[in-house]
This record gives C-alpha cells, structure tokens and sequence, in this order.
C-alpha cells in the first residue's frame, strides 16, 4: 500500500481508487456503490431508533463514540441510534444531513489502513436552531444515554475546577433566561427539568472530555446551575440520573479539504463529513449505569469501578505530552505532531519528558505497563498518516494545561522539562504574534500588549493556567529557572 502524500492538492489514489469529483455523495441510497472493501453497517440500519443524544457533534465522537456503537449493534445487536446534535454551527447538519447521517472512518497508520461506514447516526440537529426539538429529546425516555464532548471549555468551571464560572458571559446569559440557554450546560438542564416534569425516566449522562473525573465535575455544575434555574428538578437529578466518569482515547485530527478528497476518492463517493483516525481506539467507562447501554463492551469497551488512574495517566501522559509536542512544534515552525516527532532532537526531548518526569509521578493500576503504554505513545505521535497541527493541539491550552501538566508540575523542584514546556507556553502568549485560541485569549492578548515589568505580567500569565502563589505557586528558584527558559527562547530569536 501506498503511503498518502497529504500535501498533494487532488486525490492521492493508488489502483483500484476512483478520481474525478462528478462522484455521487455518500447517502442510504448510494451506500451499495461504496468502493469494495470499504465496511458497511453490519445491521439494518431502518430498525434503528433514538436512544442515544450526542451533545458536540464533532469530528472526534464521529471517530470514537459512533464507532463503538456501531460495532456493538452489529455484534450484540440493539438497537441504539444516535441523534448528533451540533452546539453551534449547523455546518455539521449541512455536512451530515443530506447523507442521511452516514460517514466514513477512515483508520491508517504506517502498516494498517481501515475504512468504515458508520450506520448508527440518526439524525443531526444543530443545537441553535432546533432548541425545542434537543429539550424534548432529553425529555424522552426513548433516549437513555447523553454523550458529550463539548471541550473542556464546555463545561463552564470555575477557578478551582469543580464550580460554576458564573461570571462568563455565556453562563450569565443562560442564567437570565434559561428557557433560551445556549451553554452544554443551560441546555443539558433544560432537558433534564423537563424530564422530570414528564415522569423522571432514568438517564445516564456521559462526558467523553478530557478532564479528570469528567462526568462528576459535570454533575457538579450541572446542580449548581439547576438549583438557580431549575430548583425544583435539583433533587432528582441528584439521586436519580447517573454520571458515569469516562477515559476516552483516540487521536482524531480536525478534517482538512485535502483529507476529504483524498477519502472520497478511498471510498467511491463524496464524504462531508469523513474522518480520519488512527488504529488505536480505548474507552474506559465507570460502572455505575442508570439504564441498559449499547453494548459497548463488546465494541472493546472496559468498564471498571475505580476510573480516576486511567484518566490521570490518560492526561498526565499522553495529552501532557501532546501539549508539550504542540508548543514546541508551534515555536518551532513545525505543522504537524509527526513533524516534531520526525525531529530526533524534539523526539528525544519528549521522550525524556515521559520517561523522566512523567511516567514517575503515576501510580498504574495493576496489570497496566506504563513503560509500554509510553512505546505506543511514542509511535502514535510519529504515524505520518495523521495531519495533527501543532496549532489544533495549542487551542484552548489555559483549559488543557490546568489537566495535563499541573499535577506533575507542582509535585516537581528545581528545573525540569515540564517547565520548559510552560516557558514555552508564557513565550508564546506573552512575547510572540502568533495568533492565541483560547477563552483567556483576551486577557493574554491584553498582557502581551502591556508594557508593564515582566514579574507582573509573568504572574499574570502563570493565573491563567491555574498557577498563583496563593494556591500553587512555583517557587523563586523555580520562577527563576521559568525566567531563564523564557530568555533563552528570546535568545534563540523565537518569535
Ligand atoms: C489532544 C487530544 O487536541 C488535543 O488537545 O491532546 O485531542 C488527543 O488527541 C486525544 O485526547 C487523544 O485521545
């Protein structure tokens, strides 16, 4: 097999692949003309039924949730549809809707190549626009699941991780008129009041983000909100609806137009809403269900008691380390995760940072090899198969550090590699113009402009992740080591 050459601007196709763009689109009626090969649902998908309503509708469930409720019905049968509902655009509708809500996975690396239909996606709504139609399927007792990858940002917590950030904007809006809440959170409340207006049937509510004991910090927020919007339904949400944690994990770059030809021409139709992925797929959900679920088990799935050392090694290591890959790879003019891997100086940084500071601050549960759990991660970063941009990893990295580097970070002295990797962070904000996507944006925007001496901004900065001397603040040898890295990345000519 061909490896894909991505920067090409048609199709890379090699023999057998279709060319050419007068190609039919994906849909219930073109899915017999998929190229041979290409996996189609194993089950009628016309005896499917809603039963599951995904809240984020973004590339990464289409490549990890969906695919586990797939091959569960068609190995276990059920029958499991999934109503995907967007939060905010409707490009996703527009992208899925028109192909009756199938796609393509397609899953690579250097020695494998899979590519799937997905059949168990529903219907698609776009959250704005259907705001009643989304409320009065969390009403349902038809839908016993609620999925949700909405970002760490999604969840609206405060400072500390656990509370309502009452003061953004969003939330302050929500709380005003909740009938008309556009937050996860506003809508997720909405539905479940009017759930419990109509009977309380039993839910389980899932979040399948990148946060340490996700589903629980959302229960957290969730009551919290509802007992200034929805007072009266506070109770049963408490005793009634379960929330099970979840450790979600597979690497699922945002799609490219490139990577959407290149999968039409792989599948013999045009895809809108193709993904790609890699092979590795895990998910790790705790054992405490309200109701039946797909038999996700049976789709690879574990459930276990105890989820928080998955979680913690799951962020701790692979995303800490994604972190640290995206901002030096971002500094350093890189495009890709694989680009940075492909450097041995870089690769051997990062490597270092897993073997010598990362992985000794775990603790594994039995059975589970942290030192072979880091050889994977090492080629997944290196699979040239997947464009991961350093600049996607970068988003939101106020929310991501908090997760991924605080815990090893303040149970560290002296310098380290990690603390490299927030020198390079406070470079980036701070002392660069490369462009800043993140909730803080306007706060960091505000710092870099600001000529005001360098503690205070540093200290203003260090906030925004979390880092104060009042809770957890490095200390002056540390903050020094901090200030040295960041000279020296000014020396280097970074910027
Ligand atoms: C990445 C994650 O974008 C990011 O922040 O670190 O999305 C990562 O690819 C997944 O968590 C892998 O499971």
């Amino acid at each position: 097999m061909r490896l894909p050459n991505w920067r090409r601007t048609s199709p890379a196709t090699s023999p057998g692949e279709h060319t050419g763009f007068d190609m039919k689109r994906l849909s219930n009626g073109n899915l017999a003309a998929v190229t041979a090969g290409v996996a189609t649902p194993g089950y009628d998908r016309n005896t499917l039924k809603p039963g599951i309503l995904h809240l984020g509708l973004g590339a990464f469930h289409r490549a990890h949730q969906a695919v586990y409720t797939d091959t569960a019905i068609a190995r276990s049968g059920g029958d499991w549809g999934i109503i995907g509902v967007s939060m905010r655009s409707d490009r996703v509708t527009q992208q899925l809707a028109p192909q009756d809500g199938l796609y393509s996975v397609l899953s690579e690396n250097q020695n494998l190549r899979e590519l799937r239909v997905i059949g168990c996606l529903q219907r698609v709504l776009a959250a704005p626009r259907s705001p009643a139609a989304v409320t009065g399927l969390l009403a349902d007792p038809a839908i016993r699941v609620v999925t949700l990858t909405v970002t760490e940002k999604g969840y609206c917590l405060g400072e500390d991780g656990w509370t309502l950030a009452r003061a953004l904007p969003s939330v302050k809006q929500d709380l005003a008129d909740p009938q008309l809440a556009t937050t996860a959170i506003g809508v997720l409340a909405r539905g479940l009041a009017q759930r419990y207006h109509s009977g309380g049937a039993p839910i389980n509510v899932i979040s399948c983000d990148n946060l340490g004991e996700n589903s629980a910090r959302l229960r957290a927020v969730l009551l919290q909100y509802m007992a200034s919007a929805f007072a009266e339904a506070v109770d049963w949400v408490e005793n009634e609806v379960a929330f099970p944690c979840s450790m979600v994990d597979r690497i699922v770059p945002a799609t490219t137009e490139a990577g959407l030809q290149r999968q039409a021409a792989l599948i013999g139709l045009q895809d809108a809403g193709a993904v790609a992925t890699e092979p590795f797929c895990q998910w790790i959900i705790e054992d405490k269900l309200a109701t039946d679920v797909p038999d996700w088990a049976a789709a690879g799935a574990q459930f276990v008691n105890d989820i928080r050392p998955y979680e913690e090694i799951k962020l701790r290591l692979l995303n800490a380390s994604h972190s640290s890959i995206a901002l030096a790879g971002l500094l350093a003019g890189k495009e890709t995760v694989a680009d940075v891997m492909a450097d041995p100086t870089m690769a051997g940084e990062i490597t270092e940072l897993m073997s010598r500071e990362l992985l000794p601050a775990l603790t594994a549960p039995e059975g589970f090899d942290l030192f072979t759990y880091r050889d994977q991660l090492l080629e997944r970063f290196s699979n040239p198969c997947l464009q991961h941009r350093c600049a996607q990893i970068a988003t939101d990295s106020t929310e991501k550090i908090r997760q991924r580097w605080l815990g090893t970070l303040m149970a560290q002295a002296g310098d380290t590699l990690l603390l490299r990797s927030l020198a390079r962070w406070c470079f980036w904000v701070l002392e660069t113009d490369l462009p800043i996507d993140d909730p803080r944006a306007e706060t960091l925007l505000a710092l870099r402009a600001k000529p005001s001496p360098d503690s205070e901004r540093l200290a203003a900065a260090l906030a925004c992740v979390g880092i104060t001397p009042r809770q957890n603040g490095l200390d002056e040898h540390r903050l020094q080591c901090l200030r040295e890295h960041i000279a020296g990345l000014q020396r280097a000519g970074h910027s």
